[in-house]
C-alpha cells in the first residue's frame, strides 16, 4: 500500500502535484485551509489541470489540518511566507519518521519549518515548472520545467522518488540542493525586482544592463561569502541568458505585484540583504534595491516583508 500524499495548499503547484499524483493512482489528500473552503471544494468535481489546452478534472480526496489521521509525508505548497505557520498547524499529526517536502521558492522559510519540527525529515524543493490558477480548483500548466529535491543534512534520496517517476514529474535528487536554491534566489534577486520597479517585462532589463552587472557582482560576493562559491559562479552571464530566454515573460513578482498579492520579497532579497548584514558585508546596490522596492510596494498598499 502506497503513502498518502498530504498535499497542503491547492494553489498552482499544490494543484499541478496532486493532480499528476492522483492521475497515476497514488493516494493523495488535499489540505484545505478551513471547513468553508472544504464545503466549497467538496461542492466542485475535483481539481481541474488544463495541459495544452486540454483540461482533465481528478476528484482528489481533500481535509482540514483539523482532521484526526497521521501524516507520513507531507508537500507543503503554499507560499514561503504561510509555510511556517501552516506546517505548525499539522505538526500534532505528523508520525515520528514523517518526510515534508517543502516547494517554497527562495530562503528562509525551510530553515524556519525545519527548526519547528526537528523529528522529521525536511526535503527541499528547487522547481523551474511554471502553472498559474484560473479559478478556483482550476490551474493551467503553463511551462514544463524540472524540479530539484535534496536534503542538506542526509544526502540519501528518499525511495518515494518512485512515486514521482509513475507521476510524470521530471526531477532528479541533489546533494546540493543549496547551492541550487542560493543560484535560483541570487537569479531572482537580479531579475524580479527591477522588472517590478520598472514596469517591464524580463527582456525590458536589457536596456539596464549596467545595473543589472552591478548586482550581480554584489550577489556573487555575497554568494562566496556564505560558502556558496559554485553559486556564484558566471552567475551575470546565466542572468543575462535567462533575461534573453524569457524576454518575452513578466517575471513572478511582477505578476505578484500586477495583481495586487503578496510577494516573497523577504525571503528573496530580504533573506540576502540579512545574509550581508550577518557577514558585515556591504552591499550597496542591493540594499538600496530592496528599499526601492519596499517603498514601491508600501505605496500600493502591498506588505513589503
Ligand atoms: P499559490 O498562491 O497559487 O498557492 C498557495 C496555496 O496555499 C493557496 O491556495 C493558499 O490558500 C494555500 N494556503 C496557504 N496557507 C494555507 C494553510 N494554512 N492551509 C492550507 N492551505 C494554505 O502559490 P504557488 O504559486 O503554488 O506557489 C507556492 C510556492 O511555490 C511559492 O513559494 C512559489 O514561489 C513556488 N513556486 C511556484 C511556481 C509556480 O509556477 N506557481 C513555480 C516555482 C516555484
Ligand atoms: O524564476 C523566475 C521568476 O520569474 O520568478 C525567472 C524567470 C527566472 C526570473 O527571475
Amino acid at each position: 500500500m502506497s503513502t498518502t500524499w498530504h498535499v497542503l495548499g491547492a494553489g498552482s503547484l499544490g494543484t499541478l502535484w496532486a493532480t499528476r499524483l492522483a492521475r497515476a493512482g497514488l493516494p493523495v489528500q488535499l489540505i484545505l485551509r478551513d471547513k468553508e473552503r472544504l464545503a466549497r471544494y467538496q461542492a466542485s468535481p475535483g481539481l481541474t489541470l488544463v495541459e495544452q489546452g486540454l483540461a482533465r478534472t481528478y476528484p482528489v480526496m481533500a481535509q482540514t489540518s483539523d482532521s484526526p489521521e497521521p501524516i507520513d509525508r507531507l508537500l507543503v505548497a503554499c507560499k514561503a511566507y504561510d509555510a511556517p505557520d501552516a506546517v505548525a498547524q499539522l505538526a500534532r499529526r505528523l508520525t515520528p519518521n514523517a518526510e515534508v517536502i517543502l516547494l517554497q521558492n527562495g530562503l528562509g522559510s525551510q530553515d524556519a519549518v525545519a527548526t519547528q519540527l526537528p523529528q522529521a525529515r525536511c526535503i527541499f524543493a528547487s522547481s523551474t515548472e511554471g502553472a498559474f490558477r484560473e479559478s478556483d480548483w482550476r490551474v493551467v500548466f503553463a511551462g514544463h520545467g524540472f524540479t530539484w529535491l535534496g536534503d542538506a543534512s542526509h544526502p540519501t534520496a528518499p525511495l518515494w522518488l518512485d512515486d514521482l517517476d509513475a507521476a510524470g514529474i521530471p526531477h532528479q535528487w541533489s546533494t546540493d540542493i543549496l547551492t541550487r536554491l542560493w543560484r535560483k534566489l541570487a537569479l531572482n534577486c537580479a531579475i524580479n525586482p527591477l522588472t517590478v520597479l520598472y514596469q517591464c517585462r524580463n527582456g525590458g532589463l536589457q536596456e539596464h544592463q549596467c545595473e543589472v552587472a552591478t548586482l550581480c557582482a554584489e550577489l556573487a560576493e555575497l554568494l562566496e561569502c556564505c560558502g556558496q562559491p559554485a553559486a556564484a559562479q558566471d552567475l551575470q552571464a546565466e542572468v543575462e541568458r535567462v533575461i534573453q530566454a524569457t524576454a518575452a515573460n513578466f517575471s513572478s513578482m511582477y505578476q505578484d505585484v500586477a495583481n495586487g498579492r503578496r510577494t516573497e520579497i523577504s525571503y528573496l532579497l530580504g533573506h540576502a540583504c540579512q545574509a550581508a548584514l550577518r557577514h558585515r558585508l556591504s552591499l550597496p546596490h542591493l540594499q538600496q534595491l530592496h528599499v526601492r522596492l519596499a517603498g514601491y510596494l508600501d505605496a500600493r498598499g502591498l506588505p513589503s516583508d
